[in-house]
């Protein structure tokens, strides 16, 4: 059992601790008390997440804010406190923290397009609910996580510095990226104009990080709150079709099962603007389909950067798995190309 749980107030002793969830930063265990409580235990990747500190304090504030907006108790996260009232504990330098289980609740991987709609829901909720939360109030827990462009320059160091000295295997996917540069600062510069607005973004926007209920699987509630800060609405929209309009798996190794599948698409559009349609802008919703193909790139060049670095930040369970997860983001980002009227045209034909 993990000593760090006695620093926590949990309802009854732990009995059991095992890892638990698919997430690729976090180590996440989950444990069982006396009684039958269960709590989330998580370890916080302090070499991803530099403040800690200021990174709980952005969960407490969003957590509060959501739970005076829910009905139903499982529609947010609750944080167990500290035995000394913090919502963390420090011990020998490592950051830890409890969520309660959400009981009676799943999460998908992927999702036909029912599911995905319920997800979409979600999302847009979460987006509503915080429209009225101060985004000043947050701290950037990673400082330009999805500045695209930000990102674009790191990709080009990796490929200089070419750390892992594959770079030569790769240089149809390293070309796939340097020549959508011009495409990278399209969000960053409709926002430094003030066209598009600073919101209070998840920034991780993936399916399975949405609680289902077991039952019912209507969407309960958001989860993976490290991210929260404030961004763009389009680039929240952008990543869930990033993992969830494709239709294989993220690190999928034969590219001929990797689709964009504009079914999919459309049914987020759907779910999104059904809860969130009216907060946001003309130019939020005309960019919808610019933040899908921003965020899958990015992504594949996240993942092709740490390729070059070595595996360095994503972890990986197989050798190749990062060469293998930034291939299907550009099998999706091709097709998305290839879609992209279509995709346009689903977004007006919903409004
Ligand atoms: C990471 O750990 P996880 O799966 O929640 C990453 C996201 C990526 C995702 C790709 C803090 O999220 O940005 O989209 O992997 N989170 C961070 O699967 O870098
Ligand atoms: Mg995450």
């Amino acid at each position: 059992m993990h000593s760090v749980l006695s620093s926590f107030a949990l309802l009854g002793a732990p009995i059991s601790c095992e890892p638990f969830g698919s997430g690729h930063i976090n180590g996440t265990q989950l444990v069982v008390c006396e009684g039958g409580a269960r709590y989330v235990l998580q370890h916080i990747n302090t070499h991803v997440f530099r403040e800690p500190e200021a990174l709980m304090r952005n969960i407490e504030l969003v957590t509060a804010h959501l739970r005076k907006k829910v009905s139903d108790p499982r529609g947010v996260l609750n944080l167990v406190p500290a035995l000394d009232g913090k919502s963390f504990v420090v011990e020998n330098g490592a950051y830890w923290r409890v969520y309660e289980l959400v009981e009676n609740s799943v999460c998908h991987q992927s999702a036909d397009a029912s599911l995905f709609y319920e997800s979409a829901v979600a999302f847009g909720r979460f987006q509503n609910q915080l429209a009225d939360f101060p985004a000043e109030q947050l701290t950037e827990t990673i400082p330009h996580f999805h500045d695209t462009p930000v990102r674009f320059a790191a990709f080009q160091r990796a490929v200089a510095e070419d750390a892992a000295g594959v770079s030569h295997l790769i240089q149809r996917e390293i070309d796939f990226v340097l020549s959508r540069e011009a495409f990278t600062h399209t969000l960053t510069d409709l926002q430094g104009a003030d066209e598009l607005p600073l919101r209070v973004t998840h920034n991780d926007t993936k399916i399975n990080n949405v609680l289902f209920d077991a039952e019912t699987n209507k969407a309960l509630c958001v989860i993976d709150l490290d991210t929260v800060m404030p961004g763009l609405s389009v680039n929240d929209f952008g990543d869930a079709i990033r993992f969830g309009a494709s239709t294989a798996a993220e690190d999928e190794r034969d590219l001929s099962r990797v689709h964009f599948d504009l079914g999919l698409y459309k049914a987020y559009v759907k779910g999104y603007l059904s809860t969130c349609g009216e907060s946001l802008t003309k130019m939020e919703k005309v960019m919808l389909p610019v933040g899908a193909k921003m965020m899958t790139l990015e992504c594949g060049m996240r993942f092709l950067a740490d390729h070059l670095a070595g595996d360095v930040y994503f972890h990986v369970s197989r050798k190749g798995q990062n060469l293998d997860r930034a291939r299907t983001q550009f099998r999706l980002v091709e097709e998305m190309e290839q879609h992209w009227a279509q995709m346009h045209e689903i977004v007006e034909e919903t409004d």
